[in-house]
């Protein structure tokens, strides 16, 4: 007897089959065959990218919450803009998830919701000071407990159970909004390649994004008389915390973006925050270009735990930028609370400056968040206390600028093994604008590199 036929495609027709089930099997199949020759077609297309002089390769680097992926979504903007606008939608939940841990966060803190008695009852408070109106908030915005939890899920991937943390673990002390993408590709791939589908599990989880609509929607109000409240405002005062200067910061558009059919604008969608695990590779493909220009960027996670994958992509880049932000000279790292971020971003600028791999790479710096910074000094944060060697310089957002800037300089000329050029860009990575001046401004620096580094040039 012949063994059964095993991995052959398409399979063998049944033995009895009719017509019209013999037309179905036959469509079907050149569907998939379809599908399969465009899958074939864009690798194809892409190993071509690849090879071709101008498909410049670009490393995104520097500590987490620097801008990193802030910077990849303007690039996407500003030479893809159909397909950064096809993906608006996906990125939705992204916000959502962010404006979320914002109101879980601030009634955590607040200590409305006690951590071991809250089960949808009425909460109890440790130290018996809330107000009756902050009470039944906290009732009414007790749904969005689970659907952050729904939604965390979706995006990150669900924890194995004993990575799943209290109530009291789950936020930093400071800190509203991290959530981190599902392993592998990104997000928006990830909800890309499931478009059209009509699988169980995506029509579960469309469910899944109408239900969250909903209750944000029905929610909107309490959220924002919740955000308004004196007491909520004066409690984060108290712990010297400003929301608003944090990542994923969308309590102040709650109307707009609780609204059901609400959709990410451009600008939503920079201010969005999901925190990159593992390196992710982007083609940017420069629509309206006559031979597809394209460019290849490595986009890393920036934590401590991170970095270690950084290496493997040394080889054959051809333009680095470095993204630090200028305006965490008063900030600690979210991972290690006793190691200040400016310092760690100057110490990770003289370990990329001084590495003999990078010699003839192209470095270009972004000293970011220039929009915090100036903020921080103009609220009267005094930039001396926190960095002591500038002494008695004015206070002044355009002298700080001018030391950091200058500090990151002397660290290129005195660390690297070879002399190097740098270009330098102050930068506010959410502001689309002013971001698109800077890349009209790189692009040519980055295409005669690719270029020279080909030896085309
Ligand atoms: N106000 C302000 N926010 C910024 C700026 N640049 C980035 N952000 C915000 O900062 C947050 C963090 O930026 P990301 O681009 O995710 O940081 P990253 O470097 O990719 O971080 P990791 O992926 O963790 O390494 C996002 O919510 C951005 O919207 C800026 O210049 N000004
Ligand atoms: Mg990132």
């Amino acid at each position: 007897m012949l063994p059964p036929r095993r991995n052959v495609w398409p399979p063998p027709p049944p033995a009895a089959e009719s017509e019209e089930q013999r037309q179905a099997r036959v469509d079907a199949e050149r569907e998939a065959k379809r599908v399969s020759n465009a899958i074939d077609e864009a690798l194809a297309l892409e190993r071509e990218q690849r090879k071709r002089p101008h498909n410049a390769k670009i490393l995104l680097l520097g500590q987490a919450e620097s801008g990193k992926s802030t910077i990849l979504k303007n690039f996407q903007l500003h030479f893809a803009p159909k397909a950064f606008q096809a993906e608006s939608e996906a990125w939705r939940p992204v916000i959502h998830l962010n404006l979320i841990r914002s109101v879980n966060f601030v009634l955590s803190l607040l200590e409305i919701r006690h951590p071991s008695t809250y089960h949808g009852d009425a909460p109890t408070s440790p130290d018996g000071a809330l107000s009756g109106p902050l009470r039944r908030l906290s009732i009414s915005l007790a749904p969005l407990r689970q659907v952050e939890e729904t939604l965390s899920n979706r995006i990150a991937g669900s924890r194995p159970p004993e990575e799943q943390r209290s109530e009291a673990e789950r936020y930093h002390p400071a800190k509203a909004s991290e959530i981190s993408l599902r392993s592998g590709s990104g997000w928006t791939a990830f909800l890309r390649f499931r478009r059209g589908s009509t699988s169980a599990t995506d029509r579960n989880e469309k469910a899944e994004e109408l239900q969250t609509r909903r209750i944000l929607n029905a929610c909107a109000h309490d959220i924002m008389t919740l955000w308004a409240a004196p007491e909520v405002q004066q409690g984060l005062k108290d712990r010297d915390i400003v929301l608003q200067e944090q990542s994923g910061f969308f309590l102040d558009e709650v109307q707009r973006i609780c609204q059901e059919d609400y959709v990410p604008t451009p600008d939503d969608i920079l201010r969005a925050r999901v925190h990159t695990v593992g390196p992710e590779e982007h083609f940017i493909h420069m629509e309206g270009t006559e031979n597809l220009k394209s460019w290849t960027v490595y986009d890393m996670g920036g934590s401590t735990s991170q970095r270690a994958a950084w290496a493997q992509f040394f080889d054959d880049v051809h333009v680095i930028i470095f993204l630090a932000p200028i305006s965490a000279f008063n900030e600690t790292l979210a991972e290690n609370n006793t190691i200040n971020r400016l310092a760690d971003s100057l110490k990770l600028w003289r370990t990329i400056c001084s590495n003999k791999l990078l010699t003839n790479v192209e470095f270009i710096l972004f000293l970011n968040k220039v929009d915090i910074l100036t903020r921080k000094i103009q609220a009267g944060v005094r930039f001396a206390e926190h960095v002591t060697s500038y002494r008695n310089k004015p206070n002044e957002p355009k002298e700080v600028i001018k030391y950091l800037s200058d500090a990151f300089a002397t660290i290129n000329q005195t660390y690297s093994p070879r002399k190097r050029r740098m270009h330098r860009h102050v930068t506010c990575a959410i502001d689309t604008k002013a971001t698109a001046t800077v890349i009209n401004d790189i692009h040519e620096v980055i295409l005669m590199h690719a270029l020279t580094a080909t030896n085309i040039l």
